[in-house]
């Protein structure tokens, strides 16, 4: 039994796992090139559990040759993908789409035990929402004239994923990319690389023609010699800043395509007049939602100074509810860490938290012993000049902030390098309005948070990067 720490209350709720049964994790895993698993020339690496360390396979590193080899493939099957009807692309789109709904389970599954993710968020978010992005792309491929950028792709996409949502991370990248006639090879990151070489095997399902879709495991040097490959024409990325600056600078003066999806630095706004417990909810689901691994995360509260006192505790209440551990769990909110260097950064930047004087309090929780574990935490008494209220923490951290105007609080959301997300909460439509229209970012939210839809575009201002995915907005990128 495993027992919640409320501050209040305390329970016992009977553990609830989903089996792991239904996934087959071989023990060890090919690059897949054209079609087929090969082996990769490079060293092969472990892909970790991160709720118990325990290691899941050993995985091919792409080298160099490797990545030429798949550019090759890709390139090789480009003109004949390209040339094939839109409605006949679109009928592999659709068999991925609905066989990617038929493994949900399976997928889920293994996408919770290799990233660390709540199994109800895998099974609930990120994998529906996959299928739904395939579903949707699927309708453009036959109506390219009519998205307002031409219907000529690009060629050969290079594509460079992140850990935080895996296999909905491959969907936004490959689903508009074969739509719109490009061919891809895309590399996972490191340490999570398992559900898309799942994907190279539903590829094989739908018998998706050779070369159409390349997956290349590998750590940051594989994506390093992806992105700079001379045949490939489209370099599409979502990672940290710090990458996406070096990635800019190194197609710089090629005629290389480029989007970058960065960093994040939100702010979830809270009016005195919002609806406190729907706020409260907010600003969990803003910050706690997949361990806070979340790009656009809500990972600053900007709270009206008049209620300040009353959200913060019915927040710490709630924040006590919160049920932390094994990700297979059905009842778990919070999951593991994704990894061990992650973890560092974490308890690192916090750290500078407290040494920079604010306030911290954590969720009275139990840590397994085993893996990787950080608590639901908040900071008050932050000020915009402190660290934890400038860089992303990239965890399940929040920094409370407090204002008195809404000219405040904009002024204050506004005061980041980044741009990519933030949050309303208030009952005036006209004051959401008013708000939205001033500040820079690139989605907005009104009295809710993290909803994402294939039909909307996602992207940032400044330093959260540049393009946009989703919608019609998202063909762009793929479109000459
Ligand atoms: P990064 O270290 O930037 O890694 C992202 C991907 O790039 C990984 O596959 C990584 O490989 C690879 N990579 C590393 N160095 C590279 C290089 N020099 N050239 C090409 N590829 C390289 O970020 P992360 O730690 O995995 O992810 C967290 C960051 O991503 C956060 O800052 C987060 O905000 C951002 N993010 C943004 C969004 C959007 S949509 N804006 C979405 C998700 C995440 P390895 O895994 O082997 O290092």
């Amino acid at each position: 039994m495993v027992s919640t720490g409320s501050t209040n209350e305390s329970f016992e709720y009977a553990p609830a796992p989903e089996s792991r049964g239904i996934v087959d994790i071989k023990a060890s895993y090919g690059l897949f090139i054209d079609g087929k698993f090969v082996d990769g020339r490079g060293e092969a690496f472990k892909s970790v559990n991160p709720a118990t360390e325990e290691v899941l396979a050993e995985v091919s590193e792409a080298n160099e040759a490797d990545v030429d080899a798949a550019v090759k493939a890709a390139r090789k099957a480009q003109r004949g993908w390209a040339r094939m009807p839109g409605a006949e692309r679109a009928k592999y789109l659709f068999r991925i789409a609905r066989i990617i709904q038929e493994r949900s389970r399976e997928i889920a599954v293994l996408e919770s035990i290799d990233n660390g993710k709540p199994i109800k968020e895998s099974r609930d978010v990120d994998i529906p929402l996959a299928a739904a992005y395939f579903f949707y792309y699927a309708g453009w491929a036959d109506k390219l004239e009519y998205s307002g950028f031409g219907s000529t792709p690009l060629g050969v996409a290079g594509q460079v994923i992140p850990w935080n949502f895996p296999f909905l991370m491959l969907s936004w990248k490959i689903a508009p990319a074969l739509a719109c006639g490009n061919t891809v090879v895309l590399k996972p990151a490191e340490t999570t690389p398992l559900t898309a070489l799942l994907f190279a095997e539903i590829c094989q399902q739908a018998d998706l023609p050779p070369g159409v879709v390349n997956i290349l495991t590998g750590a940051g040097s594989t994506g390093q010699a992806l992105v700079s490959h001379p045949d490939v024409d489209k370099v599409a990325f979502t990672g940290s800043t710090a990458v996406g600056r070096a990635i800019a600078q190194s197609v710089a003066g090629s005629e290389k395509r480029v989007t970058l999806e960065l960093g994040g630095k939100a702010a979830n706004i809270v009016f005195d007049d919002a609806p406190i417990d729907q706020a409260v909810e907010g600003i969990v689901n803003g910050i706690f939602f997949n361990q806070g691994h979340v790009c656009c995360a809500g990972s600053r509260l900007l709270v009206q100074e008049s209620v300040a006192e009353d959200v913060l505790e019915r927040l710490k209440r709630r924040m006590g509810t919160l049920r932390l551990g094994d990700p297979l769990d059905k009842n778990t909110d919070v999951g593991a860490i994704n990894s061990a260097a992650q973890l560092s950064r974490i308890r690192e930047l916090s750290a500078v938290g407290e040494e920079e004087g604010a306030e911290r309090w954590s969720a009275p929780c139990e840590l397994p012993s085993n893996g990787f574990w950080f608590p639901p935490t908040l900071f008050t008494g932050v000020s915009q000049a402190h660290r934890i209220a400038r860089e992303e923490i990239f965890g399940p951290v929040l920094s409370v902030l407090t204002f008195r105007t809404p000219a405040e609080a904009v002024a204050k959301a506004n005061n980041s390098p980044y741009g990519l997300s933030a949050g309303i909460w208030t009952e005036k439509g006209s004051r959401i309005l008013q708000v939205a229209s001033e500040l820079r970012a690139g989605v907005i939210w009104a009295n809710t948070f993290n909803k994402f839809d294939p039909t909307s575009p996602f992207g940032g201002y400044k330093e959260s990067g540049y393009g946009r995915e989703g919608g019609r907005h998202g063909l762009e990128a793929y479109l000459r």
